[in-house]
């Protein structure tokens, strides 16, 4: 059967997924007819069992170009409604292990909007999270709490108090906390959710916690209904971790919490360019089974990720598609407010910004970190130059000594 079909024009309701392929020891068309084979209906020989209407669902390769840009069309019958899990099996499953692919990665998709309409989206979106905290422009100035995993729930329930008193919006457990034997899931959801509610009555601040729910999927349901019984809006899931059935389910229960999406593993995926699915691919994915947030990278951070790679991602994010509510992105990994002036400039003001040791690392402690990071932001949104506003700022002065940041 032959899958090259230049002329083709793809349709509406195609699924058109664009790769970049490296064949190993054949010829690029060759090895491009390999993979529509492996990810539509073929195999590595004629099948007896073949027959035209079954050729019919066969992908078409209708652009291939020498630097290896392969854009392929898939019907979208080949497709079950709502199941991304079984997409993936298809669009990115065998076909990173054939041995006449050297190297393959899925750099984007366009689904139909069929497809894009078979599934839910966020229950709470961008726009919601700026709703519920009532912050209308700016970014969002969060946190992770630090030691990653470690600190007892009094511990953090005081720290809690300290951060948010301080200005912090959102706070989040590291990806790494669920339940641990000195730091119960339960107890450490009651203590912080406490220091939400006292925060509210003594600010009238909406501040979010974003508790890490992570865990087998009947775990993580409990989970949240814990949380939103005790009043919280908000629940993390590590989503690449927890995988995309599990991150369906918790969203398919229509909670109306943010589901904040941490993405702790994605770089097995996006961190070799020639090789894997790309973040904005995984951010599709993420928005469409309907993730609130998204952890997206930060350019100027400590996580890989560059400037086109993390705009673009957001700018997805951010876009009207199909009625799919927008999701906000988040920037995370090894930021400080010297560097707060230089990320807003580059993603602009439609974030979470996260500092994690940029807040828990100040030299004054806790809450001179959370105010460095929140005269930063403002220093920010106003335009006026961070090295004049720290002349006034004692904290993100110190911060700046600490970290840097004029330059
Ligand atoms: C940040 C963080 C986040 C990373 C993940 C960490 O802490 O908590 O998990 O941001 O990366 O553990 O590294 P710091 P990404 O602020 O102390 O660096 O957001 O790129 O997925
Ligand atoms: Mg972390």
């Amino acid at each position: 059967m032959n899958y090259i079909k230049p002329d083709y024009e793809p349709d509406a309701d195609d699924l058109i997924c664009k790769y970049y392929i490296e064949p190993n020891k054949i010829s690029l068309s060759k090895c491009a007819e390999q993979v529509a084979a492996e990810s539509s209906i073929g195999t590595w020989t004629e099948l007896t069992t073949m027959s035209s209407r079954i050729k019919k669902l066969g992908a078409r390769i209708f652009e291939i170009n020498k630097n290896g840009i392969v854009k392929i069309a898939y019907p979208s019958d080949l497709f079950e409604y709502g199941n991304v899990s079984q997409m993936l099996s298809g669009i990115a499953g065998n076909i990173f292990g054939m041995r006449g692919v050297k190297n393959i990665r899925l750099l984007d998709i366009e689904l139909p909007k069929s497809v894009v309409n078979s599934f839910k989206g966020p229950d709470v979106g961008f726009r919601d999270i700026r709703k519920m905290t009532k912050i209308k422009i700016r970014p969002l100035a969060g946190t992770i709490y630090k030691p990653k995993v470690g600190l007892t729930p009094n511990e953090m329930r005081k720290l809690a108090y300290k951060i948010y008193s301080a200005g912090i919006d959102y706070t989040k457990d590291d990806e790494n906390l669920s339940s641990m034997k000195f730091n119960k899931f339960e107890d450490r959801v009651i203590k912080i959710l406490d220091i939400v509610d006292k925060i509210k009555s003594e600010q009238n601040r909406n501040v979010i916690y974003a508790p890490n729910i992570t865990a087998p999927a009947n775990k993580m349901l409990k989970r949240a209904e814990f949380v939103k019984k005790h009043g919280g809006k908000c629940v993390m899931i590590d989503i690449l971790t927890v995988g995309w059935s599990g991150l369906q389910y918790i969203r398919d229960q229509n909670l109306k919490m943010i589901i904040h999406g941490h993405r702790a593993g994605h770089a097995a995926f996006t961190r070799n360019k020639k090789h894997g699915i790309s973040m904005l691919v995984i951010a599709k994915l993420a928005r469409l089974v309907g993730v609130s947030a998204l952890h997206t990278g930060t350019v100027v951070g400590k996580m890989e990720g560059t400037k086109k790679e993390v705009v673009e991602t957001n700018n997805f994010l951010r876009s009207s598609w199909n009625g799919i509510k927008p999701v906000m992105p988040v920037a995370s990994g090894g930021l400080h407010p010297g560097l707060i002036p230089k990320l807003v400039k580059i993603l602009g003001n439609d974030l979470i910004i996260n500092c994690g040791g940029g807040l828990w690392g100040h030299p004054s402690g806790c809450e001179a970190g959370a105010k460095a990071i929140r005269q930063a932001i403002d220093a920010a949104v106003k335009n006026i130059p961070i090295k004049n506003y720290a002349e006034c700022h004692k904290e993100l002065r110190a911060a700046i000594n600490k970290w840097g940041g004029l330059k």
